[in-house]
């Protein structure tokens, strides 16, 4: 049997259809890492309750294995600097008043830096063999990331978005992609802040001024497109295969 050619999927989406052309679309999982989402993190250092955001991990999984059986690229990112924090700037690391700083050792090791236990992606969530991994300085994935260049090369054009937290990296990783023209859609389920207002904030600022930033949609919403899509009977079945 050849390979199955998918058409475009149109999602329910805010403020209006969302259409996924399937071989040009990724999944960018953003920072679902043990240093936001564990006790003796980042996040908890920053006085945060991280219990809010490992509730998403099942619904990024949903996600995730959606895009892994179609063999549709997923990509995530985790927030990490340099063992020497060469890549960190001094003013990262002053920021606020942390229990810990970037850097400094916790309970899962290192804060935010790579090859530490907590700069791991969580287990639920690993990547496999082909995903690809980017490590940020940066909230944005773009930032010293070389990411644009990769997408470029992979023939993307479209993003769809799941991680933590929806109003720093998520937000800034979306815009800084709508920036460069990828078209973008934020899975609501399968993202969250560890402030609820502010996980409604951002939001509403994507979707505003007919889509200023992007999509908005729940994870049924992306399954029902499919199920539907698949279920196109005549077209379905003139597209199915090629050699
Ligand atoms: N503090 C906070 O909400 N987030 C971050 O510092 N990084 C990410 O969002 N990944």
């Amino acid at each position: 049997m050849g390979v199955l050619m998918v058409s475009t999927i149109s999602v329910a989406a805010r403020p209006y259809p969302y259409a996924l052309d399937p071989a040009h679309t990724a999944l960018v999982v953003i920072d679902m890492q043990r240093d936001f989402i564990e006790p003796g993190g980042f996040g908890d250092s920053l006085g945060n309750d991280v219990a809010r955001l490992a509730a998403i991990i099942p619904t990024v999984a949903g996600l995730v294995d959606i895009f892994r059986t179609h063999h549709w690229p997923v990509i995530h990112t985790r927030e990490a600097h340099r063992p020497d924090l060469s890549d960190c700037p001094p003013s990262k690391i002053a920021r606020g008043n942390p229990s810990l700083h970037i850097g400094e050792t916790g309970a899962m090791g290192r804060l935010l830096v790579a090859g530490e236990p907590g700069n791991q992606i969580v287990e639920a969530l690993a990547p496999v063999d082909g995903e690809i991994v980017i490590d940020k300085p940066g909230k944005g994935m773009f930032w010293a990331t070389g990411l644009h260049e990769r997408l470029q090369s992979m023939g993307i054009t479209h993003l769809v978005f799941a991680g933590v937290t929806t109003e720093v990296c998520v937000q800034t990783s979306m815009r800084e992609a709508n920036d460069r023209g990828y078209e973008c859609l934020l899975i609501e389920d399968a993202t969250e802040s560890y402030f609820p207002a502010f996980k409604a904030a951002t939001i509403d600022m994507i979707i505003a001024q007919g889509g200023i930033v992007g999509w908005v949609a729940p994870l049924a919403a992306l399954q029902h497109g499919l199920a539907q899509q698949r279920a196109r009977p005549a077209a379905a079945a003139g597209e199915a295969s090629a050699p």
